[in-house]
């Protein structure tokens, strides 16, 4: 049984980064998917440190928020494989967190219009995701390295990309004025592994997003 353990709702949500991570690690994982339902009864939201899913296990070793796992994971695999997806020294590592921060800041504005503002919210915000993704496209053009820090894939990298696919199926077409967006995520998408598991049926009959919108 693989020592990695992800429990969450079964949708690709806050989850869907980290997958993709581990899938083009070559690692394995076993999925706890707890339904809606289950969920409301309580008992194992009061038993997660903040009353929130995701929940990751190594092991007996077991992580909450989902950035937190991310950066675990970037550590674990960086030293085991000598090969850092947490940049190649410190002053990569802060640029990669602060990529992520930024990986983050579009997250949450995204979650906050499916759950809380979607029929009132989507002209809006799809009018100004340009604004948000030509900081990104001008990272990447500008960075000759071909990822957002450095010449070898981090954390970010997955969580920005994750940001793309789901961006792209609100507003299909939003990287097509972003030629360095676009070949990103049509690059990092190609890797192998990246690839299978983007054609896997688990990835691709999980809901983007609890609540049916996307
Ligand atoms: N910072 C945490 C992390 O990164 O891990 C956020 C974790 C989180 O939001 N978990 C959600 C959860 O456990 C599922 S992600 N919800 C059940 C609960 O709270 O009881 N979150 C803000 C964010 O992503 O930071 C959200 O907007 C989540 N939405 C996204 S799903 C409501 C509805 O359908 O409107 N029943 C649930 C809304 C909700 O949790």
């Amino acid at each position: 049984m693989p020592a990695y353990v992800i429990t969450y709702f079964g949708v690709r949500g806050r989850c869907e980064t980290m997958r993709m991570l581990l899938a083009d690690q070559g690692q394995e994982w076993k999925e706890n998917v707890i339904p809606f339902d289950i969920w409301m009864k309580g008992d194992l939201k009061a038993t997660c440190v903040f009353g929130q899913l995701p929940k990751f296990e190594d092991g007996d070793f077991t992580l909450y928020q989902s950035n937190a796992i991310l950066r675990y994971l970037a550590r674990a695999h960086g030293k085991r494989r000598l090969r850092s997806l947490y940049g190649k020294d410190d002053k990569q590592a802060a640029l990669t967190d602060m990529m992520n921060d930024s990986c983050e800041d579009l997250r949450l504005k995204y979650a906050r219009m499916i759950y809380q503002d979607y029929e009132n919210g989507k002209a809006k915000y799809i009018e100004d995701l340009p604004g948000d993704l030509s900081k990104f496209e001008k990272i990447l053009s500008d960075n000759k390295g071909g990822f957002l820090v450095g010449d070898q894939i981090s954390y970010a990298d997955y969580h920005l990309l994750d940001l793309l696919l789901i961006h792209q199926v609100l507003s299909p077409g939003c990287v097509d004025s972003f030629p360095a967006l676009k070949s990103y995520a049509e690059r990092l998408s190609a890797r192998p592994k990246i690839k299978d598991f983007l054609e896997s049926e688990a990835h691709k009959s999980r809901p983007i997003n609890g609540n049916g919108k996307q």
